[in-house]
């Protein structure tokens, strides 16, 4: 039992109430539950199973019993009763983008739809556009959400699916006949979306081992089990691969797995040149005369040491450069989780947070960091709730007494500012002077061309109080593809304006995306890494973050948040040409 499943049958719940016609108040109660439920400050789960969450805001006596229920015995009759009123093809009608619970009803309601199949039928028989409060453009919008969902059928986002990667390794790694235990390919490669698992551990008892993988309590179904290969299908849906070799295998197998495939065949034509062959099992000789393997290999770095390499980081294998890097010793040295010092870009329950600028700041202080950024939406962003001035400016003032009150920890007072249509910002200068940084960033009107998207976002950052622009494309992976615009003038602007580009590690953005750091450092463009938090727990997407960074080749130094909290203060204060 997890918060977030807690959370998400609540909000099940008041769908399902929703579809019913029940009562809205009844309606609204579960939706504020599941918000309750996730912006909590403490261990709800454990409350929840010991029936003690009493005078919580947003969980009454009704919800208090159902929490208890499902997390002490992992399921709720009255959830499961009214999901079963309802065909189990309406949920994934939930997952497209752009279709809310309203719409979902609406299309129910009047057209029968209750799967992803049929609706896409109804739309293009041109009964989705014919609906009241639908039109055409929805009905486009529709078609192309089924597109991309079929698109990426079969994918998973990488911040997703950390936590269950983790959790099987950690049993795995529990298990007395498994030596070693590592996950491979895509996943450690920090690709951002991933197909499936390639689980690898080192064994002298294989069979017995795939069998036991097949247990694991993650597996919902065995798609093979062999003498040393096992593949199974988690709850989630995502395919687990698991291949079982010997210890002195394991550094060939981990190098081979982990690809990409383009990396591998370089580096394969790279051990031929030296007379070896390389793969899965190790080196070998390719003609009598070729020189002696090397010896002695037992990690996976003394596979690229033997070929005159540096070791080349998971992250960066994908052929970019990197083994002529590694050749050449000029490799860059990748950013850590432990370098950073703070972090920017955070949300609050004074826009759409679900936790306190007070909770935000004891999370961060507790997490070690010396720093904490809140940025809560502007006006425009409605939808998000955002500060119109006078509650950005009572905000700032609060920030400045909790900074008086406790010196040992710093609260750079800033905004999420939207940048509108014609590339101005959401607040005069007089306002934005008086922040210690400002993020700039496009919430709407996702329409214009890729040229006028460009120009409206180059001309944020010719402001001079804009420090850092906000998610680049406004992605969602596996679910909106970006706005168009051309990363490469922005990222000119930006050096040429001194602006800093965000990448944006909330697990569905990671925006900007991995391929254009590399460009964008070497043009001296700073990086932040910004969780874009709007919980006290998406704080922790730093890490994700700084996967990323390194798979853009980052260093420590192009990266604003590794920088000491007085560094930063003075980094701020200078006028942004100066920086
Ligand atoms: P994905 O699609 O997210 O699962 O991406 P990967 O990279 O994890 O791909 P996957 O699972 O098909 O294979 C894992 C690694 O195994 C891959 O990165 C490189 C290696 N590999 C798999 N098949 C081949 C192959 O046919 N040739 C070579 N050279 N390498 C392969
Ligand atoms: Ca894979
Ligand atoms: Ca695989
Ligand atoms: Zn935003």
């Amino acid at each position: 039992m997890t918060r977030e499943i807690l959370a998400s049958v609540l909000e099940e719940i008041a769908l399902l109430l929703d579809l019913k016609n029940e009562n809205p108040f009844k309606v609204r109660a579960y939706r504020q539950g599941a918000d309750a439920v996730r912006g909590f400050d403490g261990d709800i789960v454990q409350l929840a199973a010991t029936n003690q969450l009493t005078g919580i805001k947003g969980i009454g006596e009704a919800l208090r019993d159902k929490l208890h229920i499902l997390a002490s015995s992992g399921s709720l009759p009255f959830h499961q009763h009214l999901r079963a009123e309802f065909p189990p093809g309406l949920f994934d009608l939930l997952d497209l983008q752009g279709l809310g619970p309203k719409k979902v009803k609406a299309l129910f309601e009047t057209l029968a739809v209750s799967s992803i199949a049929e609706l896409k039928l109804a739309c293009e028989a041109g009964k989705v556009a014919a609906l009241p409060g639908f039109g055409a453009k929805t009905q486009t919008n529709i078609l192309a959400a089924i597109a991309l969902r079929d698109k990426f059928a079969d994918a998973f986002v990488l911040g997703t699916i950390s936590p269950i990667v983790d959790e099987m390794l950690d049993t795995l790694r529990l298990h007395p006949e498994i030596s070693r235990a590592a996950v491979a390919g895509s996943f450690r490669r920090a690709k951002e979306t991933v197909h499936d698992l390639d689980f690898l551990v080192a064994t002298q008892s294989p069979a017995l081992v795939c069998e036991d993988f097949t247990t694991l309590p993650q597996v919902a179904s065995i798609i093979a089990c062999g003498e040393t290969k096992a593949s199974v299908r988690l709850h989630n849906g995502l395919q687990c691969d698991l291949r079982a070799v010997s210890n002195s295998q394991f550094p060939f197998a981990l190098q081979y797995f982990t690809g990409s495939k383009e990396h591998n065949v370089a580096l394969r034509s790279l051990a031929l040149k030296h007379g070896w062959s390389l793969n899965e099992y190790g080196f070998t000789a390719t003609a009598k005369d070729a020189p002696d393997v090397p010896a002695s290999i037992h990690e996976e770095p003394d596979i690229y040491h033997a070929l005159g390499l540096d070791f080349i980081e998971p992250e960066l294998r994908e052929n970019q450069g990197e083994i002529e890097a590694a050749a050449a010793h000029s490799l860059p040295r990748l950013i850590e989780l432990a370098n950073l010092r703070g972090t920017f870009h955070n949300h609050t329950t004074a826009s759409d947070g679900l936790n306190s600028l007070d909770e935000m700041v004891a999370e961060a202080i507790e997490m070690g960091l010396q720093y904490l950024g809140i940025a809560d939406h502007s006006k425009s962003t409605f939808i998000g709730n955002g500060l119109d001035e006078t509650q950005l400016l009572d905000q700032l003032a609060t920030i400045a007494k909790l900074n008086a009150a406790h010196p040992e920890f710093r609260i750079f007072a800033g905004s999420e500012v939207d940048i509108l249509r014609d590339g101005t910002l959401d607040f005069d200068d007089s306002i934005l002077s008086q922040l210690d940084y400002c993020v700039a960033s496009v919430h709407n009107i996702f329409n214009l061309t890729e040229e006028e998207m460009t120009r409206r976002i180059c001309l944020a950052m010719e402001n001079e109080h804009v420090t850092m622009l906000g998610h680049v494309t406004g992605r969602l992976l596996l679910k909106r593809e970006g706005y168009p615009v051309n990363h490469a003038k922005i990222i000119d602007c930006a050096a040429a304006t001194r602006t800093i580009i965000e990448l944006n590690c909330s697990p569905l953005r990671l925006d900007m995306d991995w391929r254009w750091w590399r460009r964008a450092r070497d043009l001296g463009v700073l990086c932040s890494i910004n969780p874009d938090a709007h919980s006290v727990a998406r704080l922790h997407h730093i890490g994700l973050g700084v996967r990323l960074a390194r798979k853009g080749w980052l260093r420590r130094e192009d990266i604003l948040n590794t920088r000491s909290r007085a560094e930063v203060e003075t980094f701020l204060k200078s006028p942004k040409a100066a920086r």
